[in-house]
């Protein structure tokens, strides 16, 4: 009986907030949706991810030692810098004047010498410490099950020792800024274990000592850890860190030995977790990380703990139920077993599982107020991570934030503008010093302290439009919630965007149409004559070849869309009229769009072969997506290129790489080769905890590219019309989606049964006019009135009111 009692508070309160929330969708589809298995995490990577955007963990889930490994997201090493460079620019002519004339292997050396930023890498993000729980005789366990919850962003362990069923219960609250470990027994005083809160050992502070980081004990009831963070590069480390966990324990003992807190006999502990460094903004460090811990402990110590969880569940379903996907119910089985099946088993439900694992990862990895989903998100145990778990601007940073605005997660992206605001004044400077030029740059990577400069060496660092393409992730924001106080926000960091080009592009002395030079396909190799294995000077290895060159596809293709959109903006804005109209000229005079020898999208300005045919990038299909400019209805010919390049391009490589092809074989309406891709995403590149893998790298971008290629498979808008199921594979004839969001401020919901849509439901938050492509005609009606519409050449169109809704349905015969 006690034991019942012990368990009720907990499933009532979160059925209680279940019915709070009762929105579209059935209630056991938002129960469906948990990540399980039967045993514990055998690597770091197969842990659980929790997180409030800031407080990240990772949860084992082992019987006898539970490890939480945990990260603050402003932890990196060094400090505030500036590698831009005085004088970068004077070398620009020479090396412009290399590339016209072919001496590539030159321009790529001049390059390297002179307008490379110093330091040459940028800093690192790190690992806060460990939770480590030891529970004695919790060896031999039984009915083990760990799973994540995807609709309470609770990480869950439970298991039986004897007669006494265990649960432990981790989340990391963004309400109240503390992770919480919630341990229970279903019988009385059965709770004893020990904890210790360690700091992270990293061999750049020193190979074998640690006293960069103190562990202490707090007594009556808590634990500590203080640090600094690491020196790199000569960039000394300037952050400090407080991490301090304390238990509360409802029957049983508390005790602190030196570093190891005791717990014996309770009923209940709850353990509050809260940690901080001296960040406060990209130049500033001076916080107080104790202050800052001291006040949410306080803020916590007193509230009762179903009053945490419930703020918690609150905050985090505003967001996640916003979006409801149903492709059918889950097989009873646990995560991995699924995806050894897959090949021959097909789960629809594991897509649906997956799209709504990407949303989750997404609202715990980037929230207003905190810093953007860096390359591991905010989860990372390594003092040395695999591309420094930084900030990668040619394909990987935008990645994270495509799943966002469809996604129904708008607010995810604030951290990306915030991003965009600061590198543009970083990239100011770089500007100036490294192109002479007058607005803001990005290259192709950036860190904590928003380094602009060309980075990591010439193969990489060349690229310039790393901010174009992330300016363009804050035209796409107005576009999905048109709002001019927002664009008006906005609208100088796009002008600086387009006055950086205005000053540096230059005329192709062969052609005539304007050029980004010097630049790179991200990061492949043309087969430019003498191109291959070379050794170079700034990063002193040996590398495959040299990628630079002039006016690549991609470089083109998103300075198209971003004089575009700027010219957009200012016309609805009424402002810089005669900058608008160089804007126009200058996108009329870019490289065009061309088709290569193999009937392929050209990657570059001239026809070469890729030196690697089956490069992990997809650069010159930006135009296709996350562009626009690529559509089967208005540049088939293109279309037909794209589907060429991808058809050479394989399948295969990093996780993201499927990911960006799952999206782009959507994009041209082939449901099958986009689920494809997505399947052989999840069995060939992802973890057990469905993180895309890189190598052997974690990394988030390829869970939000894929999440993204999803919902293109269900929903598109792009080109000022929507399309309903684009793309839907036959393995998915039945299905209901609520809450997509759409270009031009729309809200969709859809139903489909055999394959074919019943009937969609659209809200208009804009009042803008609504395109949809159809083959056939749809009524729509709004409170049961019929709204008048157009049909012609497959374009469905009619008027919207703001705040109104419309229901769509195939009209009668069809
Ligand atoms: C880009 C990719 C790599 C990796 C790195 C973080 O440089 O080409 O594959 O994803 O970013």
């Amino acid at each position: 009986m006690r034991a019942f009692l012990l368990a009720l508070p907990l499933a009532s309160l979160l059925l209680l907030s279940t019915a709070a929330h009762a929105q579209p969708g059935p209630d056991d589809a938002w129960s469906d949706l948990k990540l399980w298995y039967r045993q514990p995490a055998e690597t770091w990577q197969g842990a659980l991810p929790v997180g409030n955007g800031r407080l990240g963990a990772m949860v084992m889930g082992g019987m006898a030692e539970e490890r939480i490994q945990l990260n603050e997201e402003t932890l990196w090493t060094g400090g505030p810098y500036d590698p831009s460079r005085e004088g970068g620019a004077e070398a620009l002519p020479e090396i412009r004047r290399r590339l016209f004339d072919g001496e590539f292997e030159q321009a790529h050396d001049l390059f390297g010498r002179t307008m490379m930023g110093i330091p040459y890498e940028q800093m690192k993000y790190q690992s806060l410490g460990d939770l480590r729980l030891s529970f004695p005789g919790h060896e031999e366990a039984t009915d083990y099950r760990r799973e994540l919850d995807l609709d309470a962003a609770v990480a869950r362990v439970t298991y039986r020792v004897g007669d006494v069923t265990f649960l432990r219960e981790v989340f990391s609250s963004p309400v109240d800024q503390v992770l919480v470990v919630r341990l229970t027994a279903d019988r009385p005083r059965q709770l004893s274990f020990t904890a210790q809160l360690h700091g992270t050992r990293n061999p750049a502070h020193s190979n074998y000592g640690t006293d960069y980081f103190q562990m202490d004990g707090l007594p009556p009831d808590g634990l500590v850890v203080t640090g600094k963070n690491s020196d790199f590069l000569g960039i000394p480390g300037r952050l400090t860190y407080q991490a301090e966990a304390h238990a509360h324990a409802e029957g049983g003992t508390v005790s602190v030995d030196y570093r190891t807190l005791r717990v014996e006999g309770a009923d209940t502990v709850t353990l509050f977790l809260a940690a901080a460094t001296s960040f406060v903004d990209y130049k500033q460090v001076d916080g107080d990380p104790a202050a800052r811990v001291a006040a949410v402990l306080s803020a916590v110590r007193d509230k009762p703990y179903p009053r945490l969880l419930a703020d918690h569940l609150d905050a985090h379903r505003a967001l996640f139920r916003r979006v409801s996907l149903d492709l059918g119910r889950a097989p009873d089985r646990p995560i991995d077993e699924r995806l050894q099946a897959l090949a021959e088993q097909p789960d629809p439900h594991l897509a649906a599982l997956y799209y709504q694992f990407g949303r989750y990862l997404l609202i715990s990895s980037s929230r207003p107020g905190t810093q953007p989903a860096n390359l591991q998100g905010i989860w990372n145990e390594d003092a040395n991570p695999w591309w420094d778990s930084k900030y990668t601007v040619n394909i990987n940073l935008p990645m994270n934030y495509w799943p966002a605005e469809a996604g129904n997660l708008p607010e995810t992206v604030r951290p990306l503008l915030q991003l965009v605001r600061e590198v543009a004044v970083t990239g100011q400077e770089v500007a100036r010093k490294h192109y002479g030029a007058r607005g803001w740059v990005l290259h192709q990577n950036t860190d904590l302290w928003r380094a602009a400069a060309p980075m990591d060496g010439p193969s990489w660092g060349t690229w310039p439009v790393g901010g174009a393409w992330l300016t363009l992730h804050l035209w796409d924001h107005f576009r999905y919630a048109p709002d001019e106080a927002y664009l008006r926000d906005v609208y100088p960091l796009l002008k600086g965007a387009v006055t950086f080009f205005l000053d540096t592009l230059v005329e192709h002395p062969d052609y005539g149409w304007l050029v980004t030079a010097p630049s790179n396909s991200p990061e492949n190799f043309p087969a430019w004559s003498g191109n291959g294995r070379f050794f170079d000077e700034v990063t002193g290895l040996y590398l495959f070849a040299r990628t630079i060159a002039i006016g690549p596809t991609m470089d083109m293709q998103i300075l198209r869309a971003l004089f575009g959109a700027f010219a957009d903006a200012s016309e609805r804005l009424g402002e810089d009229a005669p900058l608008r109209a160089e804007a126009l000229d200058y996108q009329a005079r870019l490289a065009p769009l061309k088709i290569g020898r193999h009937g392929q999208v050209q990657e570059w300005i001239e026809d070469w072969e890729d030196l690697e045919p089956e490069h992990r990038h997809l650069s010159h299909l930006w135009g296709l997506f996350p562009g626009e400019e690529i559509t089967p209805e208005t540049t088939p010919a293109y279309a037909a290129a794209a589907r060429v390049t991808l058809e050479r391009r394989g399948t295969g490589g990093c996780g993201w790489s499927y990911a960006w092809k799952t999206a782009l074989w959507a994009r041209l309406y082939d449901s099958e080769r986009a689920l494809h891709e997505f399947n052989a995403h999840l069995t060939q590149s992802s973890t057990p905890n469905l993180f895309s893998r890189c190598g052997r790298a974690l990394q988030v971008d390829g869970t939000f590219g894929a999440t993204a290629g999803l919902a293109e498979m269900l929903l598109q808008s792009h080109g000022g019309r929507l399309h309903f199921l684009p793309a839907l594979p036959d393995l998915w004839p039945d299905g209901h989606v609520t809450g997509l969001r759409a270009r031009g401020g729309f809200e969709v919901d859809l139903r489909w049964s055999d394959g074919r849509l019943d009937e969609a439901t659209l809200r208009s938050n804009a009042g803008t006019p609504c395109r949809i492509r159809t083959d056939t005609p749809l009524s729509v009606t709004s409170n049961s009135r019929a709204v008048p519409v157009t049909f012609t050449d497959g374009l469905l169109a009619f008027d919207t009111q703001p705040g109104t809704t419309y229901a769509l349905k195939m009209s009668d015969g069809n």
